[in-house]
């Protein structure tokens, strides 16, 4: 069996739209009542997947679920009184940001041998905890075929769970046995700490993993107070590689070493605040990255454009670039669109590490079928929504059309 690592995008929904719902997330939060561009956003996020399938030579995707959520809209007795942020809330795209659709442990970490996938129940914030369900259908579709993978049901409340987000593995390639690594949020900050340890700790055990092979760090609490939500906002890993800002953890040091005591290869790539300081790095998404390895064995890291456009993230760029370290290329790609909702490019993406050839091959992508996606796309996902035209008639049935446009031409009417 041959195991590679697959980056499922998120196609991001025709609903796409900025009504400010997450706290805690500055992007979001700063660009409510913004006018969206839903086409534009769906075809900046095709654009990044054919890059990276002409990178690795494999490329996976999911679909957006299905908005407005009229089941979501009955239980909330949704009427001219209620607040608009309900409403809202029923119509958010927000499942494009597959990094938060499930925590993924690959087959070489587990007791069983399984590839194992726990969907991420989100419920911190209404307008994601509605998206699980649905994602857990989904998942158990790509990942049918039980004899190489297992879909379990999420994490039940109060224990909050963001998924991939706040999941790091460490490896000396995708195929051999990992380091998993979970990291959660202490309550009683401004923000909300989305991430419960209890809910790390669950999921580890439910995935079969060894204990000796699991490290649980505690995210900065200064680094949540200053918009990183997710983990994933202040540090990514790739095989042995962990490339995170200086003030990414409670205990920066103190991480450091519970990796290497499971994973003596651990290499650190830390950018120290004095070359970019904690909010520039959150503003730039500069760890929101795709790290990725090429298939000459070296690493690149996919950043948003919004890197390239500041001093200091771009100077420490063009030092790693001239380095000896293991990170040789930066890419910067075009994703504006989901960054003003705080999803930059590894938001957008969950990764499996499995034999593409176990998944059903509906949600691999080919030149061919991203052809064929932004054909849909173009034809049918709204130009523009202000989030004042949440709740028209008009729009929903836009909106529902155009998805089941997409499912129709990828035979995968079945999601419903
Ligand atoms: O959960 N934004 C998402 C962004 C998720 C980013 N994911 C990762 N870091 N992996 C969130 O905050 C904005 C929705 C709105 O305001 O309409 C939103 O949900």
């Amino acid at each position: 069996m041959s195991l590679a690592e697959i980056n499922f995008d998120g196609v991001v929904g025709p609903s796409h739209n900025y009504a400010g719902l997450s706290l805690g997330n500055i992007a979001s939060v700063s660009h409510k009542g913004d006018p969206s561009y839903p086409r534009a956003a769906a075809l900046q996020g095709v654009a990044k997947m054919r890059g990276n399938l002409a990178r690795l030579g494999v490329q996976g995707f999911l679909l957006p679920l299905p908005r407005p959520n009229a089941a979501l809209q009955e239980t909330l007795a949704l009427d001219e009184t209620a607040p608009r942020q309900l409403l809202a809330a029923t119509w958010s795209a927000s499942s494009m940001w597959t990094a938060n659709a499930a925590t993924v442990s690959p087959a070489p970490d587990t007791k069983d041998g399984r590839c194992h996938f726990t969907p991420a129940n989100l419920v911190t914030m209404l307008h994601r905890a509605q998206e699980w369900p649905d994602t857990l259908a989904q998942l158990s579709l790509a990942f049918g075929d039980t004899d190489h993978f297992a879909v379990h049901s999420a994490v039940p409340p109060t224990f909050g769970d963001e998924g991939a987000a706040n999941h790091m593995r460490l490896c000396q390639g995708h195929a051999a046995a990992g380091v998993e690594v979970f990291v959660y949020g202490r309550p009683g900050g401004k923000f909300p700490a989305r991430q419960h340890e209890q809910a790390s700790r669950l999921v580890a055990r439910a995935h079969g993993l060894d204990p000796a092979r699991c490290v649980f760090i505690e995210q900065n609490p200064a680094a949540i107070e200053a918009g990183a939500f997710h983990n994933d906002v202040v540090s990514v890993a790739n095989e042995r590689v962990l490339f995170t800002h200086a003030e990414a953890f409670a205990d920066q040091q103190g991480a450091y070493d519970a990796i290497r005591a499971a994973f003596p290869a651990l290499e650190v790539v830390e950018v120290p605040s004095e070359a970019v300081s904690l909010a520039e790095a959150i503003r730039t998404y500069l760890f929101n990255a795709q790290l990725i390895t090429l298939p000459d064995g070296t690493m690149a890291l996919i950043v948003p454009e919004e890197c390239r456009e500041s001093a200091s993230v771009w100077a420490y760029c063009e030092g790693l670039m001239a380095s000896n370290g293991p990170i040789r290329d930066v890419i910067p790609v075009d994703v504006r669109q989901s960054m003003a909702n705080g999803g930059g490019p590894a938001c957008l993406r969950l990764r499996v590490v499995c034999d593409p050839g176990k998944v059903d091959p509906r949600f691999l992508l080919s030149e061919e079928k991203a052809d064929r996606i932004e054909e849909i796309i173009a034809k049918t996902w709204p130009e523009q929504i202000d989030p004042g035209d949440l709740g028209a008639p008009v729009l929903a049935e836009t909106v529902i059309n155009a998805r089941r446009a997409l499912l129709s031409v990828l035979e995968l009417e079945e999601l419903g």
